[in-house]
């Protein structure tokens, strides 16, 4: 049982919502001692796919804590920034796809959880930014690391250096979330994607997620090699066998994850 998390299961599908709403779900070290820990026992032969969210109507997470972190020292700071930053690494490197729900706030680090994930939708109410400088720190969970990647340098600094908040849409028109709901359709639209997702073959959902992450950082001709080599061993499972008589047969296979 955790304190500061929800969790659910819908078939294959696992749900995780952050809930502290006296803070607006903001990050504190117990927070991501308890993610950490639900990342870390997270079972992806049972699961084909991770929803993460917040709780309530308003903030999906507000940041990191700021009354944690208002007298750390330097390696404090560096500390609590490392902690983050690992958790967030281990979402953006696990074996299944995660979506993030953002259903309001997704400040500072509530922003680089949700870039950590592989998919973003959002409700029409989200705000996402990187307010960090206006309190004297940088993000310091990875956002000067992927909001980058994610929008462009030009975009990505623009939003850190101003500190200004962006509304969905604008977050739609930039490319830093995949699709903007209603607020009361968010879940059930997270759900339809996941369940998208988990209907295909978990072991070539996965390779295919270890490519676009490893490949991202290669030069064009070493990331080309890793995908054939990665393809390649998609012929060794069970699934590629079925999966393709069963179109040849003009049939229905339901993938194993073998
Ligand atoms: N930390 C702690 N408490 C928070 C946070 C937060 N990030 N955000 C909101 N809260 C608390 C408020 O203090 C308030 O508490 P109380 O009721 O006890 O006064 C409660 O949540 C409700 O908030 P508001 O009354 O402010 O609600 P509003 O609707 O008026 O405003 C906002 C909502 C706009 C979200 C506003 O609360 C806000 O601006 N929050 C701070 C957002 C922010 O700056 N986030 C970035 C934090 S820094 C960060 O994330 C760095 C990540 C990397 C860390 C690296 C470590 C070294």
């Amino acid at each position: 049982m955790y304190q500061y998390l929800k969790t659910e299961e819908r078939g294959t599908v696992a749900i995780l919502t952050i809930s502290a709403p006296k803070s607006l779900n903001a990050l504190n070290s117990a927070i991501l001692k308890e993610m950490d820990d639900y990342i870390s026992h997270f079972d992806c032969n049972k699961f084909r796919c991770l929803i993460i969210t917040g709780d309530g109507e308003k903030s999906f997470v507000a940041g990191a804590d700021i009354s944690e972190m208002a007298n750390l020292s330097m390696l404090e700071g560096q500390a609590f920034g490392s902690r983050g930053a690992a958790v967030f690494r281990k979402i953006e490197t696990m074996h299944v796809p995660v979506i993030a729900a953002v259903n309001g706030f997704a400040l500072g680090g509530g922003c680089e959880l949700a870039m950590a994930c592989d998919i973003r939708i959002c409700s029409d109410n989200a705000r996402f930014g990187q307010p960090e400088v206006g309190l004297g720190i940088i993000p310091g969970f990875s956002g000067t690391v992927r909001l980058a990647r994610l929008v462009g340098m030009g975009i990505a600094k623009q939003l850190i250096y101003t500190g200004k908040a962006i509304k969905a849409d604008e977050a739609m028109r930039i490319g830093l979330v995949n699709a903007v709901v209603p607020q009361a359709e968010l879940m059930d639209k997270a759900m339809e994607l996941a369940n998208q997702i988990a209907a295909n073959a978990p072991l070539a959902v996965k390779a295919a997620k270890l490519c676009i992450n490893d490949e991202y950082d290669m030069d064009a001709d070493a990331a080309i090699q890793n995908e054939s080599v990665i393809f390649g061993r998609c012929f060794l499972t069970e699934d590629q066998k079925q999966g393709m008589k069963a179109f040849l047969e003009k049939g229905k296979y339901e993938f194993q994850g073998k």
